[in-house]
């Protein structure tokens, strides 16, 4: 059991702590300089298998709009929304970025979904990272490469639901922890007339191995 990364861990100078309530998040507006950043960035583009995942919606099968693959250590299937991924092997490019995190936060992750936003007319609408093999109040860190993007986040169970806008820049690390995936949505909304691309890679711990 790792220890509890919001409690337990003072986060170095460059962390941006958000205090909302009961959810817990840290930023860090760069974890690897811009020319690293932009390195990696072209490096997954190439080399990383793409997928393109569909969802029933209404009887009909519509396309996701994003790329996507999920990567980790053999064992860490994962589903949501009645997909089933199982994970490609790691890339040496991912694993760097990996090790940075780890060393940020002191947690390892077994697992990412790496997301491919092709434009500003890719997006995730607005959900909560709460399956639950990711057990009860996953820490899931979310690194950003590319085009700056717009994340929002929303309360579940209040009216009026508190609303957070965050800008996630190139190279930047976004913590989320505690019971934050209990109490708050997120999404990452759609930009008119952007035409640059974005990955992001949400590490996560697929818990019962
Ligand atoms: O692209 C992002 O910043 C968020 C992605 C996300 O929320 C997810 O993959 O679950
Ligand atoms: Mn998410």
């Amino acid at each position: 059991m790792q220890a509890n990364l919001f409690d337990d861990y003072e986060p170095s100078g460059e962390a941006i702590r958000h205090s909302i309530g009961n959810a817990q998040l840290l930023e860090y507006p760069q974890i690897v300089d811009q020319a690293q950043a932009t390195q990696m960035f072209e490096r997954l583009i190439a080399d990383i298998p793409w997928q393109q995942e569909h969802l029933r919606i209404a009887g009909k099968l519509r396309a996701i709009p994003r790329l996507q693959c999920w990567m980790g250590d053999s064992a860490s299937e994962y589903g949501y929304s009645g997909v089933r991924l199982a994970p490609c092997p790691w890339h040496e490019t991912v694993k760097t970025i990996h090790d940075r995190v780890a060393d940020l936060s002191g947690r390892t992750f077994n697992s990412v979904l790496i997301n491919y936003y092709r434009n500003g007319q890719d997006s995730v609408a607005w959900h909560a990272d709460d399956e639950t093999e990711l057990g009860d109040t996953p820490v899931i860190a979310s690194v950003s490469l590319g085009a700056e993007r717009i994340f929002e986040l929303k309360q579940k169970h209040q009216t009026p639901a508190k609303k957070i806008k965050l800008l996630l820049r190139h190279g930047s690390l976004l913590i989320m922890g505690g019971t934050m995936q209990q109490h708050w949505l997120h999404q990452l909304p759609k930009e008119k007339g952007l035409l640059e691309a974005r990955i992001n890679l949400t590490f996560r711990n697929i818990v019962g191995e």
